[in-house]
């Protein structure tokens, strides 16, 4: 058995933790590749509530080793936030956790820069984003000119005076956009950061190297990636995305490693779809239907805590990100909360201007004008929480399961009822 991708097909927020919980039984390595604190996974393990951010999933394994690889971007003090919250639950890392030196860093500034775009410029131009700096971070990173990496932060002495043009550079574009801007002070930023690089020292290393070694030596990596495919800066509804390659396609760029040695690309998925932040959303339900999942599936951002919002399954987009991230089977979540709905609505192609559509637009404006065209399937009232093998599901929501495997184009391979992990179930 070789390595394995786990990725959301949606907005995030698919409940890919569980996922990679799970799967940890098999793997030997579990990889972050990209994003950062933005995003936020809770797992549930031996009846334990965990909330990881920046941590891979694989933490909570014994026998696991996590890395956090060359495309994730580090904010240091939330990483050791993160950590510390870990010990005191008793999660133990040394010799298991591991933080490439080629990861990029988050700085003060790209905080206040968040939020002279998010805050101070127009609202049209506000993406809603989760203000953990992570776009500017990217930004500086594609720019070169003033990316910090994690190695940097072990060469002090020029670590100081790069820092120091930097943060007058940002400086002076900050005092000039923001109000009641507080400049930063170099000096400060670099004795901060150096101090958390020495906390972090014995974590870091060439992550790229190391996964070599495990690919070498046959171990089994798994793939973890944060936010969702839609959200894909490159495949996703651009402008409203992250900045990095949430879909599968940013395994190799974010790892090192070639996409070659990865043979199971797990999709997944919630029976319906959820959205948090701004930006087109053609099956969102603003209505008692929408108050009900949100309310019934507790969708709120883990992270801002922000109310996600929420909508039917939608087919055109779920069907091209399945097809982005090259996904051989879907993982289908969350059906437990649709129980009692009298019928389903999945979008099975978009309707623009009286023209069918069934590909996912690349204009915001045209994605914006499409309306759902709807495929209606009956409910079930049965509460589906107890369920553990498929045939302990009622027939109509089997169907729906089989239904949106037909849609997607890709068959669903697993069903979870309940945030346990006997809450399982594996599709025959
Ligand atoms: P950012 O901060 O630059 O990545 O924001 C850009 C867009 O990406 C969305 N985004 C997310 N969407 C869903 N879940 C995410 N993680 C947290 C969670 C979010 C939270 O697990 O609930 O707590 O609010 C996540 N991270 C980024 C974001 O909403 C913007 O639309
Ligand atoms: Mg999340």
């Amino acid at each position: 058995m070789g390595s394995t991708c786990v990725v959301g097909l949606q907005w995030g927020d698919e409940a890919k933790g569980k996922i990679v919980d799970l799967l940890c039984d098999n793997h030997d390595v579990v990889v972050r590749y990209q994003g950062g604190a933005n995003a936020g996974h809770t797992v549930v393990h031996e009846g334990v509530t965990y909330k990881l951010s920046l941590v891979p999933t694989g933490i909570l394994r014994d026998h696991v080793h996590a890395v956090i690889a060359n495309g994730v971007v580090i904010h240091p003090p939330a990483l050791l936030k993160e950590m510390d919250a870990l010990r005191a639950q008793g999660v133990k890392f040394e010799g298991r956790l591991h933080i490439s030196d080629r990861a990029h860093v988050i700085l003060p500034y790209h905080l206040a820069e968040e939020r002279l775009t998010e805050e101070s410029s127009s609202a049209a131009d506000h993406l809603g984003t989760t203000r953990r700096g992570i776009g500017p971070c990217y930004k500086d990173k594609v720019g070169r000119v003033h990316g910090v990496r994690v190695a940097d932060l072990y060469r002090p002495a020029e670590f100081r005076e790069r820092l120091k043009r930097i943060v007058d550079y940002k400086n002076r574009l900050l005092t000039a956009m923001l109000p009641d801007f507080e400049p930063f002070d170099d000096e400060r930023v670099a004795d901060e950061y150096l101090i958390h690089a020495e906390q972090l020292h014995s974590f870091v290393c060439d992550a790229t190297s190391k996964l070599h070694e495990a690919v070498a030596q046959g171990r089994r990596l798994m793939f973890e990636g944060a936010q969702g495919s839609l959200l894909d800066v490159d495949h996703g509804s651009y402008p409203y995305v992250t900045s990095s390659s949430s879909s599968a396609v940013g395994t190799a760029p974010g790892s090192g490693v070639p996409a070659r040695f990865i043979d199971r690309w797990i999709g997944v998925v919630k029976a319906y779809t959820t959205r948090v932040g701004g930006g087109p959303f053609p099956t969102e339900q603003d209505n008692e239907i929408g108050e009900r999942i949100r309310r019934i599936g507790r969708e709120y951002g883990t992270v801002t805590g922000r109310p996600r919002r929420c909508g039917w399954f939608d087919a055109v987009a779920t069907g091209y990100s399945a097809r982005v991230s090259g996904s051989t089977e879907i993982a289908v979540m969350l059906l437990d909360v649709l129980s009692g709905l009298e019928e389903l609505k999945v979008a099975v192609s978009y309707e623009r201007d009286g023209r069918k559509v069934d590909v996912l637009p690349a204009s915001l404006a045209d994605l914006e004008r499409c309306r759902p065209v709807y495929e209606t399937l009956p409910g079930w009232t049965e509460d589906l929480t107890a369920a553990r093998k498929w045939d302990d599901l009622p027939k109509n929501a089997k169907d729906y399961v089989e239904f949106l495997g037909r849609v997607v184009g890709v068959p669903a391979s697993i069903v979870s009822v309940g945030p346990d992990r006997s809450q399982t179930i594996l599709v025959p």
